[in-house]
This record gives C-alpha cells, sequence and structure tokens, in this order.
C-alpha cells in the first residue's frame, strides 16, 4: 500500500491535481472537503454544522473529519493506498490519521507539499468562485480567514511530518502539466525503491 498526503494552502491545487494523480497511480481519493460539501448537499446534521463554520472560513471539529476518515478507510479494504487531500489538517487530525494507518499496517509514504504565493491563493479562489457555486470562494474575507486558518493551524501539519523526512516541496505555480509532473517524479522515485 502507498499512502500519499497531497497538502498546501486552500487553493494550491490540491482537488486539481488530485483527480489526475488518482487516475494515474489507483488511489482512492479522500478529500475531506468534497465528503463535507457532499453532507451539505445531503442537508444531513453533520453537513448544516459543518456549512455553518465552512461558510466563516473555519475549520470543522477535528472528531468529525476523523471519524469521516476512519468510516472511509474502513470502507475501502482492498484499495491499494489512498490520496488524503485536505486531511489532515491539524496536528491532532494527522496523530489520528498516523494511528488509524498504523492499525492497518500502513503508514504515510509522501506528504507533498505545493507551494504558492498568498497572491496567487486569492487570485484563485476569486476566480473558482465564480462558476463554483461554493460561498466559502465569493467572498475575499471568507477566502482571507481560510488562509489565516492554514497559517495557524495547518501549516504544523508539515513540521509534523518533516520529523519523519516525509515532506517534499513542490512548486505550486505554472501550468497543472508541469506541477503534476513534479508530483509524479517524486512519486515514482518512492515506488521504484
Ligand atoms: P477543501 O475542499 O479542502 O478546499 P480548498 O483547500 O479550498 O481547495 P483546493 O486546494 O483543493 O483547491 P484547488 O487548489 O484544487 O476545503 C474547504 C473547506 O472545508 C475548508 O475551508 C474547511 O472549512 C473544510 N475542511 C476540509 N477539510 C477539513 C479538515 N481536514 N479539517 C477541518 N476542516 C476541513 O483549486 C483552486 C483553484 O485553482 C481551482 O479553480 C483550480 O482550477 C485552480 N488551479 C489549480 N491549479 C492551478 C494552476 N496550476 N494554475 C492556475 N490555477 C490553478
Amino acid at each position: 500500500m502507498f499512502n500519499i498526503i497531497l497538502f498546501g494552502p486552500p487553493g494550491s491545487g490540491k482537488g486539481t491535481q488530485s483527480e489526475k494523480l488518482i487516475s494515474t497511480y489507483g488511489l482512492i481519493h479522500l478529500s475531506t472537503g468534497d465528503i463535507l460539501r457532499r453532507e451539505i448537499a445531503a442537508a444531513t446534521a453533520l453537513g448544516l454544522e459543518a456549512k455553518n463554520l465552512m461558510d466563516k472560513g473555519h475549520l470543522v471539529p477535528d472528531e468529525v473529519v476523523v471519524g469521516m476518515i476512519r468510516s472511509a478507510l474502513d470502507n475501502n479494504p482492498q484499495a491499494k493506498g489512498f490520496l488524503f487531500d485536505g486531511f489532515p489538517r491539524t496536528e491532532a487530525q494527522s496523530i489520528a490519521l498516523d494511528k488509524l494507518l498504523a492499525d492497518k499496517n500502513t503508514a504515510i509514504g509522501v506528504v507533498l507539499a505545493l507551494d504558492v504565493s498568498q497572491d496567487e491563493l486569492i487570485k484563485r479562489l476569486l476566480q473558482r468562485g465564480l462558476t463554483s457555486g461554493r460561498s466559502d470562494d465569493t467572498n475575499e474575507a471568507i477566502i482571507s480567514n481560510r488562509i489565516i486558518e492554514y497559517q495557524t493551524k495547518t501549516t504544523v501539519v508539515a513540521n509534523y511530518y518533516s520529523k519523519f523526512n516525509k515532506v517534499v516541496h513542490i512548486k505550486g505555480e505554472g501550468t497543472v502539466d508541469d506541477i503534476f509532473a513534479s508530483l509524479c517524479s517524486e512519486i515514482d522515485k518512492r515506488l521504484s525503491n
């Protein structure tokens, strides 16, 4: 099993690159953002709680997202590997993920961190907001909150995995195909070892 965390600030290209990576490597895509948006669309109790937080640019509580990931891992016993997109977002989520994977005799193989400047992030998210219908993409103040949440709560995830030498930084600006090639090169190096 080979498991990857695709890491980076909101708008760094995680969702975009995930689509390409899962079809190339046959991984199961676990995007906590996508799972939460499905809960919102289905108007579940969890979705209503999540929408309230997401619309302000805040993170959803750790126990909620960890529970979602636990179920997804349990529901895919035959997976060749998982691509975690937008998860973990806090140190508590990182510790919980490592434990869930250890219980299944596996671990994170690599954390691929997309580096993108703040100006570019804001530009991309506002652009996406024109068509995505996502309420968290249309307002610059909410986008700024998401970036602050990332800086205060999520950058620690890279520090956490750096202690285990698992983090590789990738330039996240340029064409989607060039960034994809850089990501594949790092994955291929590890798969051939
Ligand atoms: P997510 O769904 O994870 O959304 P995101 O970080 O905004 O987007 P992503 O980074 O995947 O977007 P992409 O770059 O692909 O989270 C949404 C919210 O859910 C969070 O704010 C939080 O409230 C909640 N949540 C999710 N997970 C959570 C967790 N674990 N714990 C707590 N709360 C959680 O795309 C951005 C745009 O850039 C697109 O329009 C794309 O076309 C464009 N783009 C991509 N690559 C480009 C390139 N190379 N050049 C130009 N444009 C590019």
